[in-house]
């Protein structure tokens, strides 16, 4: 059996792109996203160009009974997965505390902090019972800095940096590795739905500047996992070249 990949939000940005770099490397994928039709277009594009074999499982992260039926599914060699990759998350909103809207809070906190701990909580059992494996979080550089009005996002990536560190030390005795991976700015479908559809506003974020590209973050996933056996990468930050940090861009 080939090694298997899980990856979250896998129907757009970093998780599309990291699923087709994995197929294209002989991973075999198990895709999830909430979108149906796009997970079943990646599959189908995914068998077209590298022949791989495909499982979607369509759920959202943040409803605990949906995740454990999703992974429970898995039959036979499926169940040993390999490499999760962690991707699934989101902005929804820009703007001060004061003005802060609850609803985007709790989608935040839901997806990026307590969805990674559902997918995690499900899968890394048979990880452990296995003494193998290798969990990937992508946080982001508002994962160590804070910028304006970033407040809850730069938090629940805050809350992914600390959860990673510690993962990192609950698996140790059980040879499983854990990277955290921290782009900056990268065009994807980020923007559109940080600011709710508005393709202006979300233009606006990678206006007079080379953004990182998905892409960019797939290859890094490989090199990632093309480590030797006993090479872990802890955390790797990536930044257009154009950013410093959370805070300062040349534009
Ligand atoms: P995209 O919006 O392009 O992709 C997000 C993916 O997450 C989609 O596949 C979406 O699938 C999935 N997703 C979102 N919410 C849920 C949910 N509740 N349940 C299941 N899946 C969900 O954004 P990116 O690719 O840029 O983002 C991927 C990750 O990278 C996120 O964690 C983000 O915070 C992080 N990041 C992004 C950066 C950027 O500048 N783009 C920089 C640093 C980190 P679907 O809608 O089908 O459910
Ligand atoms: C996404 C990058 O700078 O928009 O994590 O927060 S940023």
């Amino acid at each position: 059996m080939k090694k298997i990949a899980l990856v979250t939000g896998a129907t757009a940005g970093f998780g599309q792109a990291i699923a087709i770099k994995l197929a294209e490397s002989g991973y075999s994928l198990i895709i999830t996203g909430r979108r149906e039709e796009r997970l079943q277009a990646l599959k189908q594009k995914l068998s077209d160009n590298f022949n791989t074999e495909t499982i979607t499982l369509c759920f959202d992260v943040r409803n605990k009974e949906a995740v454990d039926k999703a992974i429970d599914s898995l039959n036979g060699d499926w169940k040993n997965i390999d490499l999760l990759v962690n991707n699934a998350g989101l902005a929804v909103g820009l703007g001060p505390i004061q003005e802060g809207v609850i609803d985007d809070w709790e989608r935040m906190i839901d997806t990026n902090i307590k969805g990674l701990l559902y997918v995690t909580r499900k899968i890394s059992p048979t990880m452990v019972e296995r003494k193998k494996g290798h969990i990937i979080n992508i946080g982001s550089t508002a994962g160590k800095d804070v910028y304006l009005n970033g407040n809850v996002y730069c938090g629940t990536k805050h809350a992914v940096n600390a959860i990673s560190q510690a993962m990192r030390i609950d698996m140790l005795p059980y040879n499983i590795k854990v990277t955290q991976i921290r782009p900056g700015l990268a065009e994807t479908e980020f923007s559109i739905v940080r600011f709710k559809g508005d393709k202006e506003k979300a233009d606006a974020a990678y206006k007079n500047i080379e953004p990182l590209y998905a892409n960019d973050i797939a290859e890094a996933v490989m090199f990632v996992v093309s480590r030797p056996v006993s090479v872990n990468i802890n955390d790797l930050e990536i930044t257009c070249t154009a950013q410093a940090n959370s805070y300062y861009v040349n534009k």
